[in-house]
């Protein structure tokens, strides 16, 4: 009986939030800044799960008219982005949104992406759900968050 009522209510607990969310990991991300109205922004990230198989299907964001999921492929000797449906986040695995590769893309900015503003994006995960993430928006070229990134003058590569 007991383990029949422990069962009811990690079953309500689950229904009332989104639990595999805790699955899912987002770190490193950042956008570039874009002085543009209009034009296109792109976000990068990392993302690691610790749960089973998941897509990400979608992105949301007040900043721009339309959010997607973009790649790039080779098309002859250049890179074009190209929409896509979903990015595969395999069970235990850990996917990266980098520059020249995935990212989540800001179709049409309504406002001009400053440096040192955060953008609020949520992403949609197909069974994860949705996860909120803030986004800091780095100078126009940066290739990343993370701290060994940011090379001062003199440094090497
Ligand atoms: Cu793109």
């Amino acid at each position: 009986m007991k383990h029949i009522i422990l069962a009811a209510a990690a079953a309500v607990l689950m229904l009332a939030s989104p639990v595999s969310a805790a699955d899912i990991e987002v770190s490193g991300q950042f956008m570039r800044a874009t002085p543009m109205v209009g034009g296109n922004g792109a976000a990068f990230l990392t993302i690691r799960n610790h749960g089973g198989d998941d897509r990400l299907v979608a992105a949301e964001a007040a900043i721009s008219k339309s959010v997607e999921l973009h790649t790039h492929v080779k098309d002859g000797e250049v890179f074009r982005m190209r929409k896509v449906d979903a990015i595969a986040v395999p069970k235990s695995g850990t996917v990266e949104l980098k520059p020249g590769g995935d990212h989540v893309m800001f179709m049409g900015l309504v406002e001009p992406m400053k440096e040192g503003v955060k953008v609020p994006v949520t992403l949609v995960f197909e069974r994860a759900g949705k996860i909120m993430v803030e986004v800091p928006v780095l100078a126009a070229g940066a290739m990343g968050a993370a701290p060994m990134m940011q090379h001062g003058p003199g440094m090497k590569h």
